[in-house]
């Protein structure tokens, strides 16, 4: 291989890596008719969001009410509450979780300050209470790029599905969003806007564990390039 054609490698990679940049993907919604079970290792106390973590900057409830409990539920790493998880009189009260009005919105603000260029988002997981009225899951998950951190974008899934699911008997106590890897990529901001999944009764979320990794600064990528095109100089070099 020439020297040319290691130039060339080296623009297909920026134009590769430029493309990823700022782009949406689909998002693929999954919904478990199966709740975590006992002393399963829901929720994640590590994902970009959990209180304490370096890349969470707010989260705020927008627009609403909590009906009950607090937003801090959300992302405290805990499903049972701080409760016993051995005694189900504990865990089976709502209060574990937080109740949001219908229609209520939370928006977490990711931290840009550690992360300049935002966030590749991967997977979220949504964990709601385990039974009665108020087990299942209705909402619209947005984002926002770094560039524009309020002009959100609603996610869809195959064929425009949302996470805004109408009611129905499987009822679902968690969700996956995925997506062709990433959901997105720069994003500053998610929102939730929730709603009631019966009509009758608020929703209970124990737990929302967003899934991702900080978008490398352009200093890293060159760094890695270069350091890549230099490894194939060396491989062309030992073959000469
Ligand atoms: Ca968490």
């Amino acid at each position: 291989m020439r020297a040319k054609h290691f130039i060339q490698l080296a623009v297909v990679i920026m134009v590769v890596v430029g493309l990823g940049l700022g782009t949406a993907h689909a998002a693929t919604i999954s919904w478990l008719n199966d709740w975590p079970g006992y002393l399963d290792p829901y929720p994640s106390s590590s994902d970009l969001i959990n209180a304490g973590q370096s890349t969470l900057s707010s989260t705020v409830l927008t627009t609403g009410t909590a009906v009950f409990g607090s937003l801090d539920k959300l992302n405290d790493g805990d499903y049972w509450g701080g409760l016993d998880p051995y005694t189900p009189a504990s865990w089976e009260t709502y209060s574990n979780g937080f109740a949001p009005s219908d229609g209520a919105i939370v928006t977490v603000a990711l931290n840009t300050t550690v992360s300049p260029l935002g966030y590749d988002i991967d997977s979220i997981v949504t964990v709601s209470a385990s039974s009665g009225p108020r087990l299942g899951q209705k909402f619209d998950l947005w984002y926002s790029l770094v560039a524009n951190p309020d002009a959100f974008v609603l996610v869809t899934g195959d064929n425009g599905a949302t996470v805004n699911r109408a009611g129905g008997p499987c009822a679902a106590d968690v969700s996956t969003i995925t997506g062709d890897s990433p959901i997105a990529t720069g994003v500053a901001k998610l929102q939730f806007q929730f709603y009631s999944y019966d009509g009758a009764n608020e929703n209970v979320y124990r737990e929302i564990d967003v899934f991702g990794a900080a978008v490398p600064e352009p200093g890293t990528l060159a760094l890695l390039a270069t350091g890549l095109i230099g490894l194939l100089c060396y491989a062309w070099r030992r073959r000469k």
